[in-house]
């Protein structure tokens, strides 16, 4: 049986890509989530005005790899003291968020959060928000596995 994990930390190509390489990812589409349209396009959300954030849906087997461990991964793969940004890309579609699927995730993102903000690591606060898990709408095929594809980097590479 395998669970999903929701996470939006900047573009998500270069989300998508990082999590592919974890044992235990079984997949790793690219959508949006949070918003107030439905079936929202990627030219809608780049307006930023619709409230979806650019997300990756983690799909993981627990018993290969943890839900803290896709957090800490999180946590690293992106800077999440950035407000409403990542690197080049701005605007609240690239904000930092964990879509939390349940409460035992609630729990495990916001002790991790707390750890690290305390931490002393980050010269700043730790911005990430920590949201009850809404609908997920897959984005364009031609936005899946983009860098797999493609090549080059994505902000955060
Ligand atoms: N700066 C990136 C954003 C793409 S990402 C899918 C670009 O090359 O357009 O938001």
């Amino acid at each position: 049986m395998t669970e999903k994990a929701t996470f939006g930390a900047g573009c998500f190509w270069g989300v998508e890509m990082r999590f592919r390489e974890l044992d235990g990812v079984v997949d790793a589409p690219v959508g949006y989530s949070g918003g107030h349209v439905d079936q929202p396009t990627y030219q809608q959300v780049c307006t930023d005005q619709t409230g979806h954030v650019e997300v990756v849906e983690v799909e993981f087997d627990p018993e290969r790899v943890s839900y803290e461990r896709l957090v800490r991964e999180f946590f690293k793969l992106h800077d999440p003291t950035q407000v409403n940004r990542q690197g080049p890309d701005v605007g609240r579609q690239y904000r930092s968020v964990i879509f939390s699927h349940d409460d035992a995730q609630r729990e495990i993102a916001e002790r991790v959060r707390a750890e690290l903000d305390q931490s002393g690591q980050f010269s700043k606060p730790i911005a990430t928000s920590i949201e009850p898990a809404a609908t997920f709408w897959r984005a364009e095929e031609y936005h899946q596995q983009y860098l797999a594809r493609r090549g080059g980097t994505c902000g955060i590479g």
